[in-house]
């Protein structure tokens, strides 16, 4: 099983890669934004709980995330693999990531890391906010706080997979295909390995 975590920071391009390497590699996509997101559309408790935090910029439980992707390990068990996208955000959530995989012995593979300017990350994401709909990508103050959140609660898990020897980081800041080749390079030289 090719399990891969996309990593880096608000508006780095996980969604935007996610949909490429799923296609490519026939991989099931785990993103806790959308599925949040799709809880907040179906008006859900979980969602309207969840949608006062991400309007703030800030994470939602551990406990919630962690539920969720529970959930959709055990409704996907014949897939190839899952990119899982936006999570974990927290060591808490990497710790029962680990453990939820581990007893079903199918490890992550890769940590793919992307790298990008805060005012990179802040233009793509005000951009994005013209259309998207989403009112946490609309307001410079809320996708700074997102930045902040990112820089406090989820950088430190490089150090966390790095020590796990599964941490490759790309340039993110290249147009989309070439964010795609060189992320692409990384997965097919782990892609054989047990
Ligand atoms: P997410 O849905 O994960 O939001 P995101 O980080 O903004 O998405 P992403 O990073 O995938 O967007 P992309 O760069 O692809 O989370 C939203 C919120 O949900 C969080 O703030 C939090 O509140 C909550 N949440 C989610 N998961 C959680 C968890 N595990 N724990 C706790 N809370 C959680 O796209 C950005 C823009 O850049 C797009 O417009 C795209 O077209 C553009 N772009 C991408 N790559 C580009 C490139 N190479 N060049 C130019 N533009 C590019």
């Amino acid at each position: 099983m090719l399990n891969l975590v996309l990593f880096g920071p608000p508006g780095s391009g996980k969604g935007t890669q996610a949909e490429n390497i799923i296609a490519k590699y026939n991989l099931v996509h785990l993103s806790t934004g959308d599925m949040l997101r799709a809880e907040i559309k179906a008006e859900t408790k979980l969602g309207l709980e969840a949608k006062t935090l991400m309007d703030k910029g800030e994470l939602v439980p551990d406990s919630v995330v962690i539920g969720m992707i529970e959930n959709k390990l055990d409704s996907n068990k014949t897939a190839n693999g899952f990119v899982f996208d936006g999570f974990p955000r927290t060591v808490k959530q990497a710790e029962a990531l680990d453990e939820l995989l581990a007893n079903r012995n199918v490890p992550i593979r890769l940590v793919l890391s992307m790298v990008v300017s805060e005012e990179e990350l802040t233009r793509r994401i005000l951009h994005r906010g013209k259309s998207s709909g989403r009112t946490d990508d609309q307001d410079e103050s809320i996708v700074k706080n997102r930045v902040a959140e990112y820089r406090k609660k989820t950088e430190p898990l490089a150090s966390y997979y790095q020590a796990q020897g599964k941490l490759k980081e790309v340039k993110g800041e290249a147009p989309v295909e070439e964010v795609c080749a060189a992320l692409c390079n990384e997965i097919e030289a782990v892609k054989h390995t047990a």
